[in-house]
């Protein structure tokens, strides 16, 4: 059976590529979806790829994802640290999710080193910039593989 996956990016992410290049890479976010869309055929799953800047946008596209989607890569960018409403909205959707940071949170300043998605997770990638998404979709689909 073919796999669907949402590979869902939350707020600046929009932004990759054309500042800050020396912590998130020179990538665009746009590369990023082509890489994800190569990497998704290889494996013989389908996908889609959203960013939103806004919080209820993300919570809208994990609630819609039941029933579309067997698992999730989520990027939450600063709501990570942030948001008990997202954690809620993975709990609640019971899909698998991987956590995925382009940057390696844990090395930058104490605010980032915690997740509020980690413990709704299956797993976490961080610190791999734009091939983290790579490692993210191999690892989800392993997953899917043996437990979906
Ligand atoms: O490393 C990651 O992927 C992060 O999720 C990126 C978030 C950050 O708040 C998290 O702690 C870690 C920030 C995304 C901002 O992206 C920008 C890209 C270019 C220029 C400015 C921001």
């Amino acid at each position: 059976m073919q796999h669907a996956i949402l590979i869902l990016n939350g707020p600046n992410l929009n932004l990759l590529g054309t500042r800050q290049p020396e912590v998130y890479g020179p990538t665009t976010l746009q590369d990023i979806e082509a890489l994800c869309a190569a990497k998704a055929a290889a494996l013989n799953v389908t996908m889609d790829f959203v960013q939103s800047n806004h919080e209820g946008v993300l919570i809208d596209h994990l609630h819609a994802a039941r029933g579309r989607f067997d698992g999730i890569i989520l990027n939450a960018g600063a709501y990570t640290h942030s948001s008990i409403a997202l954690m809620d909205a993975v709990s609640s959707i019971m899909l698998p999710l991987v956590e995925l940071h382009l940057s390696n949170i844990h090395a930058r300043e104490a605010f980032r080193h915690h997740s509020y998605i980690a413990p709704v997770a299956v797993g976490q990638i961080c610190g791999f910039g734009a091939a983290g998404y790579a490692l993210a979709i191999e690892a989800l689909v392993g997953y899917l593989g043996t437990h979906g």
